[in-house]
C-alpha cells in the first residue's frame, strides 16, 4: 500500500467523490480542495462515506495564493484538477466566470505546481466537448478540436496549457480527454440525472412530465466510478501524455430516456415534452470516443454497460424520493 499524498480540486463534485474513495482505498492521504460558497456541497462525500477520511483544504481556483498554500501544506505528489464550472449550458450565461475557473484556473494550478513542487504529477480533467463539431466520425487523441461552447473553449485552453507546461518545463502533466460519465452522484442539471430523477418522481406520483431540449443529441456515456481509475492510471505512467477515455458506443438522449422509463415499466414518449428553452445556442450533435490508447498503455477499459448505469441511477433516485417522502 502506498502512503502518497494526493490533492483533488473539485472533490465535492461527482468525479472528486469517486476519485477520493478510490485513492483512499489505495492507501493515499487525500486532501480535498473546497471553495466555500455556503450551500451543502458535501453530500456526495457523505453518500460515499469518505468525508471523515479526507483532509479539507480551503482554496479556490480563482485565487493563486490559496493554491500555492494548498500545495505547500499538503506536499501533494499527485494533483488532480477536477474543479471547473462544468455545466455547458451555463457557460453561455457566465462565459467570463467559466473562463476564469475552467481555463485560467487550470493554468493557476499549473503555476502553483511549477512554483511549489515541479516534481509532482498533474492530471487535467479535459473533455470530449473539445471535439465539439466533430472532425472525425470516431474521436481519438489525434482528432482535431472544434469547441462549440465557452465551456469547451475554456477546457481547450486548459488542455493546451497542460501540454505546454509538460513541454516547456518538463512537468509530469497529463490530460485525460474523458467522454461523458455519469452516476447516481451526477449533478441534477445534467441530462442523465435530470431524466432518472424525473423517472423516480413520476413513478412516485410527484411529477407529471419531463421537459427536455435536444433529444436527438448522442453521447458516449460511461460510469464515473470506472473513469476515475483511468485518471489515476495516467499519473502512474513513466511519461505524461494525453488519453481518450470512452466506451466507444453512442446513444441518443431519446434512447437513454426510453431505458430509464422502461426500468419502472413506463413509456418515455408518454412523459417527455421537448421544450425549446433547453436548446443550446450551439449544439454538439454526436460524440463517440476511441479509447484504444488507454486500453493499451493504461490497461483501462470500461466495465459498466449503459443499461446497468441507468438502472443504478433510477434505483438510487427512487430510494432518495422514498426517503424524502418518509421524512
Ligand atoms: P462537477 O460539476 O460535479 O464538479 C465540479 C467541481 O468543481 C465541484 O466540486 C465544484 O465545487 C468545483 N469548483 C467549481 N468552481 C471552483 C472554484 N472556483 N475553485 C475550486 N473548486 C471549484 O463535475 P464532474 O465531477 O462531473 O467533473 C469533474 C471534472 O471533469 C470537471 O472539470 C468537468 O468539467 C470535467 N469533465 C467531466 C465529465 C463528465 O462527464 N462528468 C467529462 C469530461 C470532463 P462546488 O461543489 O463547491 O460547486
Ligand atoms: P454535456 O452534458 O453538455 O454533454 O456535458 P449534458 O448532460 O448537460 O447534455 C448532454 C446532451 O443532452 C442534451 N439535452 C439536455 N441537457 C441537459 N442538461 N438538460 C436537458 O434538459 C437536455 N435536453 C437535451 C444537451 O443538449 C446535450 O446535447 C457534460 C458535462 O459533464 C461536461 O462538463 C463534460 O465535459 C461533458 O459532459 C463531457
Amino acid at each position: 500500500m502506498s502512503s502518497k499524498h494526493a490533492l483533488i480540486t473539485g472533490v465535492t463534485g461527482q468525479d472528486g467523490a469517486y476519485l477520493a474513495r478510490f485513492l483512499l482505498g489505495r492507501g493515499y492521504s487525500v486532501h480535498g480542495v473546497i471553495a466555500r460558497r455556503g450551500t451543502d456541497t458535501l453530500w456526495r462525500l457523505r453518500e460515499l462515506s469518505v468525508l471523515d477520511d479526507i483532509e479539507i483544504i480551503d482554496a479556490d481556483l480563482i485565487d493563486l495564493s490559496s493554491l500555492i498554500r494548498a500545495l505547500e501544506r499538503t506536499k501533494a505528489e499527485e494533483i488532480y484538477n477536477l474543479a471547473a464550472q462544468s455545466f455547458v449550458a451555463t457557460s453561455w450565461d457566465q462565459p467570463l466566470l467559466t473562463a476564469e475557473v475552467t481555463a485560467v484556473g487550470a493554468l493557476r494550478l499549473l503555476e502553483a505546481m511549477r512554483i511549489v513542487n515541479p516534481k509532482a504529477r498533474f492530471y487535467q480533467a479535459s473533455t470530449s466537448e473539445m471535439f465539439g463539431k466533430i472532425q472525425q466520425p470516431v474521436q481519438d487523441e489525434r482528432t482535431p478540436f472544434y469547441p462549440r461552447s465557452p465551456y469547451a473553449v475554456s477546457k481547450l485552453f486548459a488542455h493546451w496549457s497542460t501540454v505546454n507546461y509538460r513541454e516547456s518545463f518538463n512537468l509530469h502533466a497529463s490530460s485525460g480527454i474523458l467522454f461523458n460519465h455519469e452516476s447516481p452522484l451526477r449533478g441534477i442539471e445534467f441530462v442523465t440525472r435530470k431524466v432518472t430523477d424525473a423517472v423516480a418522481r413520476i413513478n412516485c406520483g410527484l411529477q407529471k412530465e419531463l421537459r427536455l431540449g435536444n433529444v436527438d443529441a448522442q453521447r458516449d456515456w460511461g460510469f464515473a466510478g470506472d473513469y476515475v481509475e483511468a485518471m489515476w492510471a495516467m499519473l502512474q505512467q513513466p511519461e505524461p501524455d494525453n488519453y481518450v477515455v470512452a466506451t466507444g458506443k453512442t446513444t441518443s438522449v431519446r434512447e437513454m430516456c426510453r431505458i430509464a422509463f422502461a426500468h419502472v415499466g413506463l413509456k418515455s414518449e408518454d412523459y417527455v415534452v421537448v421544450d425549446p428553452r433547453y436548446h443550446r445556442p450551439a449544439e454538439v450533435d454526436v460524440l463517440i470516443g476511441n479509447a484504444a490508447k488507454a486500453k493499451e498503455r493504461l490497461g483501462w477499459s470500461p466495465k459498466t454497460p449503459l443499461e446497468t448505469l441507468i438502472h443504478m441511477m433510477v434505483d438510487a433516485d427512487i430510494e432518495r424520493v422514498r426517503r424524502s417522502l418518509r421524512a
